[in-house]
């Protein structure tokens, strides 16, 4: 079983701000009634299991990733954003409403989509061409809705299902918002040798009746990242960013059962080397700069753009 987070690992920003929740690798805090923390730590959690290790500014890859990609989308739909902090790992959130239905996004057929294909020949009541192959490209995008399931794992859930849980309103607007945010992300990663297989969104509603996206954005996290220059359909993929962890953690004979090995020190710099990639190869942006102005990857950094200085504004 993985273990249970009952405190936070990452102390509370400031001691009147109270946490609301945790995830694996990251929590939240309430700054107000409108507004929210999110901290991303630098666990790094492999088979479903937190590592001992931590891999030293992944909390600030993922979290300027999601910055970059909130800025980058918000012609398509409005987000959760507001800053990003000094610190380069704590994004302050508009505090939503939030769907009990986490939105998938498929362009390639792995993991769940690929074991429901195998099994049924379909994924989500999508049916699929026959022969496909592990890892193969889809068509196009197909859209798997899932929810949290009591294990703490993601089931994936019929579009009924999900509509039953949102209606279908709801649904088919959240449907077709996440297929075009993933399909900008996509496109984008593509061009720089990074292709995004499939990617799980989560959005909310705000004061105003407004869907709005949320949570963390096409990254390594909450997506599977694939180098480009090894894709070969008809095997699993190589992870962009959690290779090197894979391969040593199963080098070692490790069962995949809590409590997770110790990583080396060369593991633990092949591996933050390969989030920084990520983030620079996407970002266009130094690692470096990142780490001396977050916002930089906001598009308004120094310069500034004028507007009104808010993110997520629709
Ligand atoms: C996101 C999660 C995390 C644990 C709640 N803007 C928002 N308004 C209301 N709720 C959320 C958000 Cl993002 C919200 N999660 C997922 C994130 C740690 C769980 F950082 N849960």
């Amino acid at each position: 079983m993985p273990e249970a987070v009952q405190t936070p690992a990452t102390p509370p920003p400031d001691p009147q701000v109270r946490h609301v929740a945790s995830g694996k690798v990251r929590e939240i805090f309430e700054l107000d009634a409108e507004r929210l923390l999110l901290v991303a730590s630098d666990r790094i959690s492999v088979f479903d299991v937190v590592l001992p290790t931590e891999i030293p500014d992944k909390g600030r890859v993922l979290t300027g990733l999601s910055g970059f990609w909130f800025a980058r989308t918000r012609s398509i739909c409005p987000n959760h954003l507001l800053e990003l902090r000094p610190d380069g790992r704590s994004t302050e959130a508009r505090r939503l409403t939030m769907l009990p239905v986490e939105c998938v996004v498929r362009g390639y057929l792995a993991g769940s989509g690929w074991k429901d294909y195998l099994r049924t020949g379909t994924t989500s009541g999508h049916a699929l061409p026959p022969g496909m192959l592990e890892s193969q490209r889809l068509p196009a995008p197909i859209f798997t809705p899932s929810t949290k399931a009591r294990t703490g794992h993601d089931e994936n859930i019929s579009k009924a299902q999900a509509a039953d849980l949102v209606g279908a309103d709801v649904l088919e607007r959240v449907e077709r918002l996440s297929i075009a945010v993933y399909e900008l992300g996509a496109e984008h990663a593509a061009a720089q040798g990074i292709i995004l297989a499939d990617t799980k969104f989560e959005f909310g509603f705000d004061g105003e009746g407004r869907l709005v996206l949320a949570d963390e954005v096409m990254t390594p996290d909450s997506s599977r990242f694939w180098p480009a220059d090894d894709y070969e359909p008809g095997r699993p993929q190589a992870s962009f960013d959690k290779q090197y962890v894979r391969d040593y953690a199963e080098s070692l004979g490790w069962d995949k059962a809590y409590p997770g090995p110790e990583l080396s020190e060369d593991v633990v710099a092949g591996t933050r080397a390969r989030y920084v990639e990520a983030f620079e190869r996407i970002t266009g942006v130094p690692f470096t700069a990142y780490l001396a102005d977050p916002a930089v990857v906001l598009g308004r950094g120094r310069a500034g753009q004028g507007g009104s200085g808010l993110v997520g504004e629709a």
